[in-house]
């Protein structure tokens, strides 16, 4: 991702329409076959090589060992792995919010919020963001790898440099999302949950979505959810082994069973109240049927499938201003364009 852009979250279009009228790829129209279309260059040169037949079976197996080579070199980089070929995601180099910006008024405070629309992980500090009202406290930067469009804002930044800029310079990954101290120059927080938690915990308005009585289910969901559906998607995803891809399948579509079990029962994960808990379930949720379902393999079954999962995700969705977070096209673009070209 190299171009920031100013936030466009207004369009809100209706989950259904939004989900249902998406292509998977592309947006070439469907056309049918052309009757006197001239072969291409590369038709042409397949009809010399085999006439009509099939590619001979040399061809496949030359072709798949050096898309795999190209793959796992790609993945390399992308997805590191441990030796199993299960997906191990890089620790967040500033993992959480230290106390001296708990303890200072936000007022005093010069804070930038850095994202990617695509990013599950951006899209739940987006969300607190806005339930805190915290928007023009905490002003948002947006990630983008489309140019930047004429008339967009000059607060438009790139996210390596930012983290580039900072005193002791940096040589780790620039994810996104990335809290930055603008007076300071530094980065305070590139980690979600201790973003959401810092914002969560600043006065303002909205609902608290991590009230005390309720923190230790919410972490005791956290411990469930993160690896196995939120970590779990890319764990199928970014696995590299047969064995690696069945076992995080495994557990995640267990952990959707044990879910939606749950949520026949229950409105939201800890009761009545939506929490943090529910916020970073719901950025893996809206994204399952359009991408991990399709792209991370996560075939077995498709969140339409589970009636309570559905429901609660749409649930959510309706609660004001989180359906304004939700941007489809930037997701489809952000995984079937840029993530998996
Ligand atoms: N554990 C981090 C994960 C953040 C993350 O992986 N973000 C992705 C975008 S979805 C990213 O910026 N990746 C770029 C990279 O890894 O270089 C969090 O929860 O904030």
């Amino acid at each position: 991702m190299a171009v920031f852009l100013q936030p466009s979250l207004s369009s809100v279009p209706k989950l259904e329409s939004a989900v249902a009228s998406r292509p998977l790829r592309g947006r070439r129209g469907s056309g049918g076959p052309r009757m006197c279309a001239a072969p291409d260059p590369l038709t042409a040169v397949a009809g010399l090589l085999w006439g009509r037949s099939l590619p001979p079976q040399s061809l496949v197996a030359a072709v798949r060992t050096a898309w795999s080579a190209a793959w796992h070199l790609m993945m390399r980089q992308l997805a590191p792995s441990a030796r199993a070929g299960t997906y191990s995601r890089p620790p967040s180099a500033f993992p959480s919010v230290s106390d001296e910006y708990y303890a200072l008024p936000l007022e005093s405070l010069r804070l930038h919020l850095y994202v990617g629309l695509p990013c599950p992980w951006a899209h739940r500090t987006i969300i607190v963001r806005a339930l805190r009202s915290l928007e023009s406290l905490i002003p948002v930067s947006i990630a983008s790898p489309a140019p930047m469009a004429p008339g967009t804002s000059p607060t438009a930044a790139a996210a390596a440099p930012i983290y580039g800029s900072r005193r002791g310079g940096y040589e780790g990954r620039s994810t996104v999302p990335m809290l930055w101290d603008s007076a300071k120059g530094e980065v305070v927080c590139n980690e979600s949950y201790g973003i959401v938690e810092f914002l969560n915990s600043i006065p303002g308005g909205g609902p608290d979505l991590s009230p005390p009585e309720l923190r230790v289910r919410i972490e005791q969901w956290n411990q469930i959810i993160y690896p196995n559906v939120n970590n779990g998607v890319y764990r199928c995803g970014f696995s590299q082994s047969q064995e690696a891809y069945d076992s995080a399948a495994e557990k995640l579509f267990e952990t959707l069973e044990l879910l939606e079990a749950h949520l026949a029962v229950s409105r939201y994960l800890c009761g009545d109240a939506l929490t943090l808990a529910d916020v970073c379930l719901f950025t893996t949720l809206i994204r399952f049927d359009l991408v991990y379902n399709v792209l991370f393999r996560c075939t077995r079954k498709k969140l339409l499938e589970y009636p309570n999962l559905h429901g609660y995700t749409r649930d959510i969705y309706q609660i004001p201003k989180v359906a304004a977070t939700c941007n489809f096209d930037a997701i489809m673009d952000g995984y079937y364009r840029i993530l998996f070209p």
